[in-house]
C-alpha cells in the first residue's frame, strides 16, 4: 500500500515535470516506463491485437501500443474460419495488414494458429471423410504457413489438442487423422516456412496432468525427428489463485525438453467463475453476484491483482533465460474477451491498463521488480 502510494506520488511529480516539456501530440502516457523498454533485457513483451488496432484507426492507441509493446498476436483474423472462409477462398487482407503494421512499428508477429477445433470455418462443419480433412490440413497449412514464411516470427502451430486430464482432445483432426496430426502439422509448418519458429500451444498446461500429456506430445514431435521450438502457456488465471508452484515446476520441465517457454495470453481475471481455463465452449450464466463491479474494481481486489502480476513477472524474471516471451491477452481492461465470456457483457479487470490505457497498481507493481 504504502509502496503504491509511494510511487504514485513519484508519478505524479514526474507527470508535472514531464508534462512542461511534452511535445505537441504527446500524450501523459508516455511519461510511464514503457513495459517492453523495462523487460528488453529479459523477454518481448506483446499483446493480442484485433483490426480497429493494427489498422490504426486511432493514433493514441497506436502510440501508446507501439510504446509498451515489441510483440503482437492476431486475437482472431489468422484463425482458420477468418483466414480460410472457403474452400479454395483465404482472405489474406487483415493479416496482411497486421504483417505490415509490425514491419512498420518493429513489433514482431506470432501467428496464431494454423489447427484449432475452434473457429473453424463453416465448410469444415459435418466434414466426413478422412480424405476432405486431409486435403484441408495439408492445404490450409501450406498456402497460410507459406504466405507468412519469412514475415513472421512465429507460429502456434497447434492450439489446444489437449483435455484436462492429459489425453488427446476429440477434435476433427483426431478422428479423421489420428492423434498423429500434431506431428504432421509441425512437419507440413516446418516445410512451408522453414525460418517460422514453430510453437504448441495451451491453456492449463502448467497443471500437472495437462502438463505430462503435453510434454508426451512434444517429445513424440522430437522424436518424429520434426522442429518444435517452442511452449506457449496461454495463462489465463484468477486474482487469489495464480498457480505459482505448477508454473515454476512447468517452465523447468518444458525447458529442459530444449524448448522456450512462452505466456502467449495472459490475464488474470477479476469475477466470479465456477471453472478454470479458457474452453470457449463452456457458459456460465449470469445472476445477480455476477458482475458486482461494474462501478470500479475495490481496492482489495486491486491490490490483490497487482500482488499476483508481481510474483508472476518476479518468477518470470527469475526465469528469464528460459521464458522468452510474456504476452497479454488484450491491450487494456476495454478490450479484453473477458468483458463477455464466459458471461456477455461483464465489465472486467484483467490487465495491466484500465479502460482508458492508464497504468493501475498492477502495472507499478512488474515495473518496479527492474527499477
Ligand atoms: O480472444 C478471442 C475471442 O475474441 C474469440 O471470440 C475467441 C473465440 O474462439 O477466442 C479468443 O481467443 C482465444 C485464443 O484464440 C485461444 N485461447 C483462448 C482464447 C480466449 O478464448
Amino acid at each position: 500500500m504504502i509502496q503504491i502510494k509511494q510511487i504514485a506520488t513519484t508519478r505524479m511529480a514526474g507527470l508535472l515535470l514531464a508534462g512542461c516539456a511534452l511535445l505537441p501530440g504527446a500524450t501523459f502516457g508516455q511519461t510511464i516506463p514503457s513495459l517492453k523498454d523495462t523487460f528488453k533485457n529479459d523477454f518481448g513483451i506483446g499483446t493480442a491485437l484485433h483490426n480497429a488496432q493494427f489498422e490504426e484507426r486511432d493514433p493514441q492507441t497506436t502510440q501508446f501500443i507501439v510504446r509498451h509493446f515489441n510483440m503482437a498476436t492476431p486475437e482472431n483474423i489468422m484463425k482458420s474460419a477468418p483466414i480460410h472462409p472457403k474452400w479454395d477462398t483465404y482472405n489474406f487482407e487483415p493479416a496482411d495488414r497486421l504483417v505490415e503494421f509490425g514491419k512498420k512499428h518493429n513489433i514482431q508477429i506470432n501467428g496464431h494458429t494454423l489447427i484449432w477445433h475452434s473457429q473453424l470455418p463453416a465448410f469444415m462443419r459435418g466434414m466426413k471423410s478422412r480424405d476432405s480433412v486431409r486435403t484441408f490440413f495439408e492445404d490450409h497449412i501450406k498456402t497460410v504457413a507459406g504466405r507468412y514464411e519469412g514475415k513472421i516470427l512465429s507460429w502456434d502451430v497447434v492450439n489446444e489438442a489437449l483435455n484436462e486430464d492429459g489425453t488427446m482432445r476429440k477434435s476433427v483432426f483426431l478422428d479423421y487423422l489420428g492423434d498423429e496430426y500434431v506431428t504432421e502439422a509441425f512437419r507440413l509448418t516446418q516445410k512451408a516456412s522453414p525460418t517460422t519458429e514453430l510453437y504448441y500451444n495451451d491453456y492449463n498446461n502448467e497443471k500437472p496432468a495437462k502438463r505430462a500429456g503435453c510434454i508426451a506430445l512434444i517429445k513424440k514431435i522430437q522424436a518424429a525427428g520434426v522442429r518444435i521450438d517452442g511452449v506457449g502457456i496461454q495463462g489465463h488465471w484468477h486474482v487469489g489463485r495464480v498457480p505459482f508452484k505448477d508454473i515454476e515446476e512447468s517452465i523447468l520441465q518444458y525447458a529442459a525438453l530444449g524448448l522456450k517457454v512462452m505466456f502467449t495470453e495472459l490475464d488474470i481475471e477479476v469475477l466470479p467463475r465456477n471453472f478454470q481455463g479458457a474452453e470457449v465452449g463452456q457458459r456460465m450464466t449470469a445472476n445477480e453476484q455476477s458482475n458486482p463491479y461494474v462501478n470500479g474494481l475495490p481496492d482489495a481486489v486491486q491490490q490483490q491483482l497487482a500482488a499476483d502480476y508481481e510474483a508472476l513477472f518476479k518468477l518470470f524474471l527469475k526465469h528469464k533465460d528460459k521464458v522468452t516471451r510474456v504476452t497479454f491477452w488484450g491491450v487494456n481492461d476495454g478490450n479484453t474477451w473477458l468483458n463477455n465470456w464466459p458471461i456477455r457483457g461483464r465489465t472486467n479487470y484483467p490487465l495491466l491498463f484500465d479502460r482508458s490505457n492508464q497504468p493501475k497498481p498492477a502495472f507499478y507493481k512488474v515495473v518496479a521488480l527492474k527499477q
